[in-house]
């Protein structure tokens, strides 16, 4: 079904795993999830400890990345977690250009390299970042006015940082920020002295350069249909119809809680109807801090979102994740008074966005530290219908959401028990519309017979107590009739 990120160079692959090395980092994991909930309200203590992330998403055909600064290794706590979930690495800071070539000639790739072997050492995708940006740009290369001496030292860079890492390097962000947030072109010096055409000619320069990456244009603030989004589609297809090499795009992400934009996956999904793989590709979610556990509650939900947004999308290649605790983030240091938006806290703790994540990738749970009642490992295989009229019979509330485009939708649907009895499991019955046919869902076993769509609990979330709820979603065609579901049934049983 999905469409993978597919060069010879990206292998999707679960490690080989000693189990005392798994059971050292879970439990190493779960001690610090027990820790994380004596901070935090009874609702939100303890996490459930889940397969590694990379683990599920190689389920989907996708990988899971975060920002590595080398520096941080040496701590026990970030290094487990670092080698534990994630299957692609980017350097936070170690691959772009002052880092690279603070001196005109003078390269130094001590700190990339260690970014280079930490991915390599373990088993992951190494994601370049970045060539050409305005920012992070030593004085020497700013203060350049003549065009071709510009363009030979652009070149020159290129040349000498992704000729280093041909082979290695999966996807290279060629060109970064290009655009201001009204769909205007930055005026970098590159955009300044060199004009339009230095996008087309960085990308040129680097498929030369390491003809094996893919390369890629990233920004933030493109994250939902929006003037910038657009500016940067229809250059996609602009150096397209040039035979410009752009295999990928990358939405930054960096995203306030509560504020996932409304158009994200259908974002997502227009550049990957276009032919381009598409990534997120320094995903963080920040509020005002200390967060509350509803805040932190919120930014679970949010992460959810955008993790199930990429799944939902052919070609998104995955999501990196811009760091991996609190306690290391860029947000406090440009944002005074947030922060907080990463899934693990400065203690190495796993948040709710944790589990949230490990959820939206159908993660299995490997051992619960806590008493808490969901998710749940054992999902009854054949679930049966409630007798209906007996006490404890299946009482349920289901919701529909639909954002629908010209010819599909993504349906939200949220399945509420509102009886006396927990569920074990549920069976979800529903009538399409005429003319709508499931395409693909996430978070439950999804089919489709005639006009009647019927979704099965996963794994992880057949377990619903009175009063809980559980979300799960899909995406279907449809032929001018995108209106939600009717006469939805859970366990047999009518809930509207
Ligand atoms: O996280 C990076 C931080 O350590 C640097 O100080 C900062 C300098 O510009 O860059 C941060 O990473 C940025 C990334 O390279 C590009 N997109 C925005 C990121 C956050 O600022």
């Amino acid at each position: 079904m999905r469409e993978r990120f597919d060069n010879d160079f990206s292998p999707r692959r679960r490690r080989t795993r000693t189990v005392a090395a798994l059971v050292t980092t879970a439990l190493a994991t779960a001690a610090g999830a027990a820790v994380v909930g004596a901070a935090l309200a009874p609702a939100q203590a303890a996490e459930p400890v889940f397969e590694p992330w990379r683990d599920a998403a190689d389920d989907h055909g996708v990988t899971m990345g975060f920002a590595l600064s080398p520096g941080h290794l040496s701590n026990p706590g970030y290094r487990a977690i670092a080698e534990r979930e994630f299957d692609l690495v980017v350097a936070e800071n170690a691959m772009k250009w002052d880092a690279t070539e603070p001196t005109r000639g003078t390269f130094s790739f001590g700190q990339a390299d260690q970014v280079a072997a930490f991915a390599a050492a373990n088993d992951a995708d190494l994601y370049g970042h970045t060539l050409v940006w305005h920012s992070q740009l030593p004085g020497w290369a700013q203060n350049l006015t003549d065009p071709a001496d510009l363009r030979a030292a652009m070149y020159d860079h290129i040349d000498a940082v992704a000729g280093r890492y041909t082979g290695q390097v999966v996807a290279w962000d060629v060109v970064n920020e290009l655009w201001n947030d009204d769909g205007t072109r930055r005026q970098s010096v590159f955009q300044r002295v060199l004009g339009d055409g230095y996008v087309a000619d960085a990308l040129r320069r680097a498929r030369q350069a390491d003809p094996t990456a893919k390369l890629c244009l990233n920004d933030y603030n493109t994250d939902g249909i929006n003037a910038k989004s657009t500016a940067m589609y229809d250059l996609v297809v602009s150096l397209r119809a040039q035979g410009v090499p752009i295999d990928c795009v990358g939405f930054q992400s960096h995203l306030i809680v509560g504020q996932v934009p409304s158009t994200y996956r259908q974002n997502l999904q227009r550049f990957s109807d276009l032919g381009v793989d598409v990534r997120v590709t320094e995903l963080d979610l920040r509020t005002n801090v200390p967060a509350s556990a509803a805040t932190l509650a919120q930014q679970a939900t949010d992460y959810r979102t955008v993790v199930e947004a990429c799944l939902a999308v052919a070609r998104c290649d995955g999501v990196t994740v811009w760091g991996v605790d609190d306690g290391h983030s860029w947000v406090p240091n440009v944002f005074g008074g947030q922060g907080a938006a990463l899934p693990w806290d400065a203690q190495y703790q796993a948040k709710p966005a944790y589990t949230a994540v490990a959820q939206a990738l159908g993660a299995a749970v490997e051992g619960s530290p806590s008493p808490s009642p969901t998710p749940s490992t054992s999902p009854s295989p054949d679930p049966s219908p409630d007798p209906t009229g007996e006490p404890g019979a299946t009482s349920c509330a289901v919701t529909w959401g639909v954002s629908a485009w010209n010819t599909g939708y993504t349906g939200t649907v949220t399945i509420r028990n509102t009886g006396t009895t927990a569920w074990t499991s549920w069976t979800l019955r529903a009538s399409l519309a005429p003319g709508q046919s499931l395409q693909q869902g996430w978070s439950a076993q999804w089919t489709q017979s005639g006009s009647v769509l019927t979704a099965t609990n996963a794994a992880w979330n057949g377990s619903v107590p009175p009063g809980g709820s559980v979300q799960v979603g899909y995406n279907a065609g449809h032929a001018g009739d995108a209106s939600a579901p009717t006469a939805t049934s859970v366990n047999a049983t009518i809930c509207g």
